[in-house]
């Protein structure tokens, strides 16, 4: 898979680098390409924000260096891509998109920051690729940078290859609706605390029966609107 990255603070992606997806991009499994908005202004402050039509507070993001960005990414790709601009007004970003998302061969991501980007610009990736607008939860950033190292981590483990045991995919949270059972480790007892002891038994049903009702239980408590009625 290609991805693409749009940002003004271009070397926060240089953390892509380390553990899972750094082997994945060594092995060619992921080709990462981070762009400096900046490269694409024309003046000699290399300008990326202006102040907003109609007033109001903060800065907007220029549209000029956004749409060459665009085009210069655009340009050298086989198929359209999708162009996901993390935003607190989108979409929830869910396992499932994350799913969705790592079947694309090519996806772009666009880094706002101030108090976002100029509207016109969404328009015009729609005419390059597929535009999504991704929110990871209801709350605000300074800018799309860390929404987009979490979902280029999400969808990145999706890959197949990229995570070693395709099994831990299945049995974590969300996968199949509901939270993850909790898990245990040797010492069987530590500091007072022993691990249930079904797990020790050897009962491989008792243990599957004992651990799909830790997860409905703990669902009902943590997370009961993941529940159906
Ligand atoms: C923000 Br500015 C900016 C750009 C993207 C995002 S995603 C989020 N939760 N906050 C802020």
């Amino acid at each position: 898979m290609r991805i693409d990255v749009v940002s003004i603070f271009p070397t926060i992606f240089d953390a892509l680098e380390v553990s899972l997806l750094g082997k994945a991009r060594q092995t060619g499994l992921l080709d990462v390409r981070v762009h400096d908005l900046r490269d694409y202004t024309h003046d000699r402050h290399r300008t990326v924000d202006d102040t907003p039509y109609g007033g109001g507070a903060g800065m907007v993001m220029k549209p000029e260096p956004w749409g060459l960005a665009l085009d210069d990414i655009a340009q050298d790709a086989a198929e359209p891509p999708v162009i996901v601009f993390p935003s607190p007004a989108g979409e929830r970003f869910t396992q499932k998109i994350a799913r969705e998302l790592s079947h694309e061969d090519h996806l772009v991501f666009g880094c706002g920051r101030y108090e976002g980007i100029d509207e016109r610009v969404f328009d015009y990736a729609a005419g390059l690729g597929r535009v999504r607008l991704l929110s990871l939860g209801d709350y605000v950033l300074n800018g799309g940078e860390v929404a987009v190292m979490a979902m280029v981590e999400a969808i990145g483990r999706l890959i197949p290859g990229v995570v070693g045991n395709p099994e831990s995919l299945v049995e974590e949270s969300h996968e199949d609706g509901l939270l993850e059972y909790p898990s245990f480790t040797k010492p069987a007892s530590w500091r007072g605390r022993d691990v249930p002891p079904v797990l020790l038994s050897g009962n491989h049903g008792a243990v599957a029966t004992w651990r799909r009702e830790q997860q409905i239980e703990r669902t009902r408590e943590r997370r009961p609107d993941l529940l159906p009625d």
